[in-house]
């Protein structure tokens, strides 16, 4: 594995990608204001996870406004997380860093939820929660120096990962689970690769006791339209766990897996790949649909009315199946 990740430094330097509002599956403003407080599954069963539990989450991140780092959004959605993962998690780490570029200094901050923190076969889940602090994309050159909203590209990743430990609490996993909230993921300017993924960048070079086993991110994945393929970097350094989970999707019956290549993304995988853990990015860059990556990408309109339950619910299904699932 290490051998064949090494080559990765190389391929990153080079490459941004190659290829082509979030509604609760049209619930819109009937989405409960709040998530669940208790599961609904019965114990000594495979818990189930609530979509609708999971769209209050993004919702709630969303109403912080963009989560950029250094405005306040940021800050209201920091201790958002750290108060909510506190009363779900065995344990919680922060992990604070500062970053300077462009001559300024920010301080980061990556949350860490751990579940059965002495089990063996340790799983890392990960997702952004930082959103881009310009509109770079968008098609109105007036709205290109404003925040985004990030529903879908922030907010999705962080809702499925929240429901989940609301669930794990509920249901301890036979297995340690490390929920990670990436901060600084979404700082860069195409096409240069070593500005995205600081957050994740800084926690694959401190691992100390969290170097997982697998490890896999979600980004993107509340597009109504929901479209996972095979990216490129998973299946070349971590194929087996690219298959695992398409197979494990194909099984629970969800369409939103495609289980062929289509584009080669950095993401905050790719940090976790460098330090030699099989990782791998689910991630739908078609958003709202192809050409990739979406006209709604890195615009005003990734709003939350272009997302949907349901693909939460196909995502954080697969997760749970994965988390649950005999080895
Ligand atoms: C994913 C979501 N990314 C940014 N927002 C990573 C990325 C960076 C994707 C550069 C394409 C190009
Ligand atoms: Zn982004």
């Amino acid at each position: 594995m290490w051998r064949k990740v090494r080559g990765i430094g190389a391929a990153v330097g080079l490459l941004v990608l190659i290829g082509s509002g979030c509604n609760g599956s049209g619930r819109g403003s009937s989405e409960p204001p709040s998530p669940l407080e208790e599961s609904s599954a019965p114990h000594g069963e495979e818990p189930t996870f609530d979509e609708h539990s999971a769209f209050a989450f993004l919702q709630r991140q969303v109403d912080f406004g963009p989560r950029a780092p250094g405005t306040s959004g940021h800050s209201q959605a920091r201790t958002y997380f750290l108060t909510t993962l506190r009363t779900y998690a065995d344990a919680v780490t922060v992990q604070d860093f500062t970053h300077t570029g462009g001559g300024q200094t920010f301080t980061f901050t990556n949350i860490l939820a751990e579940f059965n923190p002495t089990g063996s076969h340790p799983l890392l889940l990960g997702a952004h929660w930082d959103t881009r602090p310009l509109a770079d994309q968008d098609p109105n050159p007036q709205n290109r120096s404003q925040p985004i909203l990030g529903a879908n590209d922030g907010a999705s990743g962080v809702a499925v990962l929240l429901e989940i430990a609301r669930v794990l609490k509920e249901h301890p996993p036979p297995r340690r689970v490390i929920l990670a909230l990436f901060d600084a993921e979404d700082l860069g300017q195409t096409p240069y690769a070593e500005e995205y993924s600081l957050g994740a960048r800084y926690f694959a070079q401190h691992l100390g006791r969290f170097r997982p086993e697998e490890a896999i991110i979600v980004d993107m994945i509340g597009d109504r339209a929901l479209r996972i393929y095979q990216e490129g970097h998973s299946l070349q350094f971590a194929p087996a766990l690219v298959r695992k989970v398409f197979q494990t999707a194909a099984a629970l019956g969800y369409p939103q897996f495609v289980p062929e290549p289509r584009y080669t993304i950095i993401d905050d995988h790719l940090p976790l790949l460098q330090a030699g853990i099989p990782a791998i990015d689910l991630i739908d860059f078609e958003y709202p649909e192809p050409p990739s990556p979406g006209r709604y990408w890195h615009t005003l309109e990734d709003t939350v009315d272009k997302c949907s339950s349901a693909s939460l619910k196909a995502v954080g299904e697969v997760l749970l199946h994965l988390i649950f699932a005999a080895e």
